[in-house]
């Protein structure tokens, strides 16, 4: 496993375009340049859906067609062919293609669900979780739908039994245990495997087995009112059932039929459970590391948390950490613009494979969204309490042309595009030598450019408050990364000798200050690369 950059693409274009998810990884030291925006033009992809859904009833989790024919599977929306050019074109500027795989739930649409929902003795009728009502009449049992936190269970009155759903009630489960699901869906990678993507990003992946007795799940104790409404039980019973392990191993002996393929699990679990889905070797490449999203934004814990994942990591397991998403608040928006920096530094010095969200680079933040414009049913069920993910989804801003360069002059695009796209752009960002773009790009190079800062050995150091202090060493080299976390600048006297360290890169300066006297003097907000020998 080597450790390039993963990078998130999250496509959304015109009102009758549905969106696509769509990981990239780069080989190239550059980040969403001309080449990204090239590729896009070239083979179309803002307007392509490869795993397909016109309901789009959740951003396109909602999924109607998995292995898309040549036939155009609904009114203004390519073929396969359109998928075909995109690998080419990554591949072709060395770039990697991974596509989101949705195992838990098909859209209420898919073939599947309308056969499986005509009737009780349908062969399809197994592939869902269909159940008896509970005696009163009610659901099954008091699991709850993600998004509304109301049940998760849908009545169907045309065969008088209940469906699950985790999430909408038009994203119904797929019953993994049934080996006929298991067959097509195992099917499903491999038809994107045989046509050159070169892994898969699982959707949550970790709800895909729940427990076969559907027992109730708890109340949550640290529940109150004012609280996502969906967290008020725990969900002991729908996720993370300890079946998940054989799911882990029947994809990844998929995955394993090819040479050289990537699976990713989309897990928001802790960190000791997390670790558990690297299985012998025999589960998931990467099971994602969200912790970056979740922790306070202080040295102390951000050490903590680093610690405790590389001493629970198994052997032989390779690390990784994720900073943005679509499922969450920009990180500028998070942690502030000033921070953005200080967290580009962090995601792109810690050990293991970093994920970006596209815009990240350029500094993006929330867009605040107006009531007319909402698309997240999230945000629809659960108003006003910050659950929503549009802001974050916002157009890639490519230029300062009218639609930030993302789609035509005139076009409305699905969410709104910043008011900040004049000046937030990828090609303002590449004239400007101080820009975010031109800051990570630098650190990029700085990884590829040095085994150390890519695979070698990270060991925290024991700063003054407010700094988070590491060194990442191998035999061809030491380095020595310094984070202000606060907005005032900071001393500190290094633990080494003053003429063993040389900065490198600083979130600031372009060229950044020497030391004093053996003291580092760090301004509000900075981050420091420094050679170490
Ligand atoms: O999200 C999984 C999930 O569990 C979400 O509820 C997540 O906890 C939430 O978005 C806060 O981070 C995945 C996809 O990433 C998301 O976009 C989909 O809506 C969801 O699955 C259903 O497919």
């Amino acid at each position: 496993m080597n450790s390039l950059p993963f990078y998130i693409v999250d496509v959304f274009a015109e009102e009758k375009y549905t969106g696509n998810q769509l990981a990239v990884f780069r080989h190239a030291q550059e980040l969403s340049d001309e080449t990204m925006q090239k590729i896009a033009r070239e083979t179309n992809f803002s307007e392509t859906t490869f795993i397909l859904s016109d309901a789009k009833r959740d951003g396109g989790y909602d999924v109607r067609i998995f292995t898309p024919g040549t036939e155009v599977p609904f009114a203004g929306h390519p073929t396969l062919g359109t998928a075909h050019a995109l690998i080419e074109a990554a591949h072709n500027r060395d770039l990697k293609v991974i596509l989101d795989f949705v195992p838990g739930h098909t859209s209420d649409q898919h073939p599947w669900f309308r056969e499986s929902r005509s009737s009780r003795d349908n062969p399809r009728r197994d592939w869902y979780f269909w159940q008896d009502p509970a005696v009163d009449g009610g659901p099954p049992n008091n699991w709850l739908s993600r998004f509304d936190g109301k049940s998760g269970w849908t009545f169907d009155e045309h065969t008088g039994q209940y469906y699950l759903h985790s999430f909408l009630k038009e994203q119904p489960d797929l019953n993994w245990r049934n080996p006929d699901v298991r067959a097509a869906m195992l099917d499903v990678l491999r038809f994107w495997f045989d046509r050159g993507v070169d892994g898969f990003r699982i959707d949550v992946s970790y709800r895909v087995m729940k427990d076969p007795q559907f027992p109730d799940n708890p109340p949550n104790p640290d529940w109150h009112e004012g609280m996502d409404p969906s967290l008020r039980l725990l969900e002991k019973h729908n996720k993370n059932h300890p079946d998940v392990h054989h799911f882990n191993r029947w994809v990844r002996s998929v995955a394993d039929e090819y040479d050289r393929r990537v699976l990713i699990g989309e897990i928001n679990v802790a960190l000791p459970n997390l670790v558990q889905h690297y299985g012998q070797g025999d589960e998931l490449h990467l099971p994602f590391n969200f912790r970056l999203l979740r922790e306070p934004w202080e040295p102390a814990a951000i050490r903590a948390m680093v610690e405790q994942y590389e001493r629970l990591l198994p052997a032989g397991a390779w690390p990784n950490y994720v900073l943005g998403n679509h499922d969450i608040h920009r990180v500028a928006t998070r942690v502030g613009p000033d921070q953005a920096r200080v967290a580009m530094m962090l995601l792109l010095t810690l050990r293991g494979t970093p994920t970006m969200y596209y815009g990240d680079e350029i500094g993006m933040e929330d867009v605040p969204i107006p009531l007319d414009r909402v698309q997240d049913p999230w945000e629809l069920f659960v108003p006003g309490m910050g659950l929503g993910r549009d802001p974050e989804r916002t157009p890639m801003q490519w230029d300062d042309a009218p639609n930030a360069g993302f789609c035509p002059a005139g076009v409305t695009t699905w969410l709104p595009i910043a008011a900040d796209y004049e000046t937030v752009n990828v090609v303002t960002q590449q004239m400007q030598e101080d820009s975010m773009l031109r800051f990570t790009r630098r650190l990029i190079a700085l990884r590829r450019e040095h085994p150390a800062l890519n695979m070698g050995a990270i060991k925290m150091l024991d700063a003054p408050e407010g700094i988070l202090a590491y060194v990442r060493e191998d035999e061809t080299g030491r380095f020595l990364v310094v984070l202000n976390f606060t907005g005032e600048p900071q001393s500190w006297t290094l633990p080494v000798p003053e003429q063993a360290v040389q900065p490198l890169l600083s979130t600031h300066a372009l060229t950044p200050a020497g030391l004093e006297a053996g003291v580092l003097a760090l301004q509000p907000d900075e981050g420091l690369l420094l050679a170490y020998n």
